[in-house]
């Protein structure tokens, strides 16, 4: 009875303790600091916004703040903002950017906010991190009876991470651009800054080629994104401050490509495809020995990379088993003839290629942690995926990579399509890293969500993906430390219906958050 009433006694206790544990702003990612003062400052209609400095980009977003500001409180702002070289005193709020941002792998994106009863000033270094500041301002407005307001604080934020991702597949099942957009406002909602675009696999190659249409003819059921729709994809991504980077898969998850080209498969034979299969993985694949295949990838990977002005180019290179290339003679005549002892190497040989290929191009090489073999230089970035479900250590190739000399990014622990817990995203067991060499912690770059499409559509896809990508978002800006589950719930349910505000239309409520 004793133990009973001491355990009444502990939980009571843990109960009011992690109360008090509660941060100090609803916000998601939480920032890396808060100080908040006993003010408000009170929201009426004559906020005027002074941008000093702002750019194309920047001025859009302002816009967009203020109306997102419209709909968070049923008041009107007027577009009042003007971009000055000089701060208007007279403005209550105040943005100040110091330079065009470059949409790049570790560009500045730290911003502060300033909040008195008076003002609201926000600093950042580039118009990406005054894109972060309205988004968290966004987060922050509250309500009382006289109306609404921010609290008064300080904030000093920045991320953890250069590369917070969000891979959606549009190949499984494809998805409207209308779609893509919504997504890559919510992406921005919780400053993320990479939309990984997976644009080919065996179900379809979802992207206009103006020098193989057969790969659209044949290679889908007639849903794919058209070049124009592309380019407005990426200038929607990049005025928000997100890169989208391509993927193109190969040599495996290729039989899209393979309806139209089957001379390039290893098994040539073999020119029906069963795209209706949403999952799996299928035979053939691109045959590494067809000294053809190269000239081919170099003219449509010349073509898809200039469509995507982004640095890095994902080749995919994931579960590739080769059972025809060991079935098949003339293949393992070619490997012992080129020192070939065994499928990786001949992957690696064939991935080599690839990456003369997108060297030409100016791009730099990401793919899936298969890619990595001694061949292939270090200036490649590993994607780490495979973990229990592989029998694999979580993180084991993401570790493998790093002490190799390899950049890293993970999405092994952030898979939304398999419907975990949101805790379990933002728990990952990986993140708090065990590395003590900062030249290897240095590698990691950060995390994607992964958004697999066999089983949802246009329709089910925000679901999925929100609200539980905003807690992956936190584990990739948010310091290590922030890891309360609780409090992530209450913060997510918050965030959750927010989003709705930028036109996602995904479940809400708590039916929303799988937990
Ligand atoms: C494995 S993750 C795949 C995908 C599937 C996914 C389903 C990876 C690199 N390959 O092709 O869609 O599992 O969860």
């Amino acid at each position: 009875r004793f133990g009973k009433l001491l355990m009444v006694m502990a939980m009571s206790i843990f109960y009011s303790w992690s109360a008090i544990a509660q941060s100090a702003v609803d916000v998601m990612p939480l920032p890396q600091e808060v100080k908040l003062n006993n003010g408000k400052y009170r929201l009426t209609s004559d906020l005027k916004l002074s941008v000093n400095g702002a750019n194309e980009h920047l001025a859009a977003a302002s816009g967009r703040f203020l109306r997102a500001l419209d709909a968070r409180t049923g008041l009107w702002f007027p577009q009042h903002f003007i971009e000055t070289n000089t701060t208007d005193a007279a403005f209550p709020m105040q943005v100040s950017m110091g330079r065009a941002g470059k949409l790049e792998l570790g560009e500045d994106e730290s911003y502060s906010i300033t909040i008195t009863p008076e003002q609201i000033q926000v600093k950042a270094a580039t118009d990406f991190g005054a894109m972060h500041a309205y988004a968290t301002l966004l987060q922050l407005v509250e309500s009382d009876g006289e109306g609404y307001y921010f609290p008064t604080m300080t904030i000093e934020d920045a991320p953890r991470f250069p590369w917070r991702g969000l891979m959606i597949d549009v190949a499984r099942h494809f998805l409207p651009v209308d779609v893509i957009k919504r997504n890559l406002d919510g992406m921005a909602f919780v400053k993320m800054n990479v939309m990984h675009f997976h644009l080919s696999d065996n179900q379809g190659w979802r992207i206009e080629s103006k020098k193989f249409p057969e790969l659209t003819e044949k290679g889908s059921d007639g849903e794919f994104y058209t070049q124009a729709e592309i380019k407005d994809i990426v200038a929607y991504a990049a005025a928000r401050g997100i890169r989208v980077m391509p993927e193109f898969d190969v040599p495996g998850h290729a039989t899209a490509i393979l309806a139209a080209f089957p001379e390039f498969g290893s098994d040539p034979s073999i020119t029906e495809y069963q795209r209706e299969v949403n999952a799996g993985i299928f035979d053939p694949t691109l045959d590494p020995t067809n000294e053809d295949l190269y000239p081919f990838l170099e003219e449509l990977f010349g073509e898809m990379a200039a469509l995507f002005p982004d640095a890095y180019f994902h080749i995919g290179g994931d579960e590739n088993e080769g059972h025809h290339w060991t079935a098949n003679a003339d293949i393992q005549a070619f490997m012992k003839e080129h020192e070939l002892k065994d499928n990786h190497e001949l992957q690696a040989y064939f991935n080599v290629k690839v990456q003369a290929i997108l060297e030409k191009n100016g791009k730099k090489m990401m793919g899936w942690e298969e890619i990595m073999e001694p061949a292939i230089p270090t200036t490649a970035v590993i994607h780490s995926w495979r973990g229990e479900n592989e029998q694999m250590a979580p993180g084991e190739s993401l570790v493998e990579a790093v002490q190799k000399g390899y950049p890293t990014v993970l999405s092994n622990g952030f898979y939304i399509d398999l419907l975990w817990k949101a805790e379990d995203h933002y728990l990952n067991r990986v993140m708090p890293l065990q590395l003590t060499k900062q030249e290897e912690k240095d590698l990691i770059l950060g995390g994607e969500a992964t958004m697999w499409s066999e089983l949802v559509t246009p329709v089910t896809v925000d679901s999925r993906i929100w609200p539980r990508t905003a807690a992956i978002a936190e584990r990739l800006w948010s310091a290590t430390e922030v890891r309360d589950v609780r409090d992530m719930y209450r913060r997510l349910e918050i965030v959750s219906n927010q989003l709705e505000i930028v036109g996602l239309q995904h479940v809400k409520g708590r039916e929303g958050i799988v937990r």
